[in-house]
């Protein structure tokens, strides 16, 4: 019988600052904007606020980029404004993780600004600087052949110091070189920081990435590139659970505070279980990245993918639903965030005869499974990518104009050639993910005033799809999600803390998941779920669930004696009670 707690219990909504409300009419989204929310957000039934990073930041990397831990970027607001979100959702008998970003700070942080001004510096260590290596031509060469995860080399020259500097993310993004004691602790007083005003846990960046190889070797070489992938000697390095280990005495056993790791590259479950498991006492939960490349390409994030997208998504499903279990851990459960295109989009359809059956099919999925929920705000209304009518232009995100000039110029900067690489851009890009919020069908979409200038292109189809149009409306979207939440909420020994088994996929059909939930007591409640992916119909012949209720449906699914019928997007949810 799995321990209960709060954290496993609440649902989480992230909240990309930027783009949920401007309060100001800069056209850029705030804390005051979050604050006046609190009350919708509440309303749809979520515990929970992971707000991505609010800090003090050149932006480079929309604040992933950390100047200071302790204030707040300016046109967001204020430490008293976070000190007011803090106190309302608490009044609200809601909490807030704040996005922990400490595998690299900004270039403009005094530690950096320290670290480079000279090879004596206190701070030298605090991050990675090496000597070149020369060539066969007497060159100067970066220390090792790592990419960077945005493209190009994660060395950089320094020409005060005559060394290079090591950035996995942005040149602009040093990495901290976590072996540094000094450093650590003086991460740790910033954590605290937030958690004594009250902030209830952390979304801790990039967390795999601390521990780096103590040797840095040359990634494998698989091309004729001149960088090569390093994460085999970056990503989960030796002292990773020592830092965990270390950041939870010194840190997090002092609060009741909640936290999940981003891991990026690890996706085993022998390794992500180290994270989790509960007797090695690291962390309550981690994003494992599978799920959300589940439709990358085999050599990349733009790659147009081969897989079959629903069997992957049952894949991914079933791997971390039976394993948590098996090392008594416990897990999140996600697919969407701000760093990628919204899955209504690239996996299930927005299509106007689809689009709110399909965004509905998606809730029942998430709030069905065990772990602990995460949606990105706008998915409780269907919110969907740019459309095709958008060019190139429409790309702000480094990632994705990194990624379209780099083959632009490989192909001779002819435009003309581009439509496969934007096709794979309309699907992932993670500017998709991160397109203001659509309150209502007023200029602006109310995200800001209309007299003011939006930081990032509103999509254009807000005229339909928005919270106004939708909140009162009994057979929305935003009602479907409203529902899915009461019922995980009413029914937490189920949803919750039930077990899970899958159906195997010979059963259910190609673009079908299917899967049974049952209480962990004998005679206890049982629930099935059907979800479909796919435009086709599916007939699934049983009779196993013969007298079972049905407690939700899209409408376009249907149970009778020995036969459930699924049409395009259907989603079906029958209870045993
Ligand atoms: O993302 C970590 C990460 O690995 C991303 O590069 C991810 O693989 C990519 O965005 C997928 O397209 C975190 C943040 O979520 C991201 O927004 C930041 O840019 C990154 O760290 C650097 O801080």
């Amino acid at each position: 019988i799995v321990e209960k707690a709060w954290w496993k219990e609440a649902v989480v909504y992230q909240i990309y600052p930027a783009s949920f409300l401007d309060s100001n009419d800069d056209g850029l989204g705030d804390i005051p904007g979050v604050i006046s929310k609190v009350a919708y957000i509440k309303s749809l039934g979520v515990d929970a606020i992971w707000l991505s990073p609010v800090y003090t930041s050149p932006q480079k990397d929309m604040g992933y980029d950390i100047s200071d831990y302790r204030s707040i970027h300016a046109p967001y607001g204020t430490v008293e404004d976070m000190q007011t979100l803090i106190n309302v959702l608490h009044d609200n008998q809601m909490r807030l993780l704040m996005d922990l970003v400490v595998n690299h700070t900004s270039d403009q942080h005094d530690w950096f600004k320290q670290s480079r001004s000279s090879r004596e510096s206190e701070k030298r260590g605090w991050y990675f600087w090496r000597d070149a290596k020369i060539d066969t031509n007497g060159n100067r060469k970066e220390p090792n052949n790592w990419r960077s995860i945005f493209g190009g080399s994660a060395w950089h020259w320094d020409e005060t110091t005559q060394q290079y500097y090591l950035a996995l993310f942005l040149p602009s993004q040093p990495d901290l070189n976590w072996s540094n004691p000094e450093m650590r602790r003086a991460t740790y007083d910033d954590m605290r920081f937030w958690l004594d005003r009250g902030v209830d846990g952390f979304r801790i960046d990039s967390m795999n990435l601390m521990s780096k190889h103590p040797d840095l070797p040359d990634g494998k070489v698989v091309n004729n590139e001149p960088f090569q992938d390093g994460s085999e000697f970056f990503a989960s390095g030796p002292k990773m659970h020592n830092y965990i280990r270390e950041m939870r005495t010194e840190v997090f056993d002092n609060y009741d505070c909640m936290t999940v790791g981003e891991l990026g590259f690890t996706k085993d479950e022998q390794s992500v279980s180290q994270y989790v498991a509960k007797d090695r006492h690291e962390l309550n939960m981690v994003f494992t990245g599978d799920i959300v490349d589940v439709d990358f390409g085999p050599n990349g994030k733009y790659e147009r993918t081969i897989n079959n997208i629903p069997r992957k998504i049952r894949e991914i499903t079933d791997l971390w639903q039976q394993s948590m279990p098996k090392f008594n851990g416990w897990n999140s459960v996600y697919y969407s965030n701000h760093d990628s295109g919204r899955p209504l989009t690239r996996y299930a359809s927005d299509s106007p005869e689809h689009r709110a059956a399909a965004a509905k099919m998606l809730a029942m999925y998430l709030l069905s499974l065990g772990g602990t929920p995460f949606l990105l705000q706008g998915d409780e209304i269907g919110m969907a990518n740019l459309g095709k009518d958008y060019g190139p232009d429409a790309y702000i995100d480094v990632e994705a104009k990194n990624y379209y000039i780099s083959v632009l110029k490989s192909r001779g900067g002819n435009e003309s050639t581009m439509d496969d690489v934007l096709r794979e851009m309309q699907l992932k890009s993670r500017d998709h993910g991160r397109l203001p919020m659509q309150w209502d069908s007023s200029v602006n979409a109310g995200f800001a005033s209309p007299k003011a200038r939006p930081w990032m292109t509103i999509n254009k189809d807000y005229t339909e799809w928005n919270v106004a149009s939708q909140i009162n409306d009994p057979n929305s979207v935003f009602s479907f999600w409203r529902t899915m939440l009461t019922l995980r909420k009413q029914y937490t020994d189920l949803f919750v803390y039930g077990s899970y088994k899958s159906i195997p996929e010979s059963v259910m059909g190609e673009g079908v998941i299917g899967f049974e939930r049952a209480e962990q007591v004998v005679g206890g409640k049982r629930a099935v779920v059907f979800v479909s992916f796919s435009e086709q119909k599916y007939t699934i012949s049983t009779d196993k669930y013969v007298g079972w209720d049905v407690l939700v449906t899209n409408h376009r699914a249907s149970v009778d004696n020995s036969c459930i019928e699924l049409g395009p997007f259907g989603a079906l949810l029958l209870i045993d009670s």
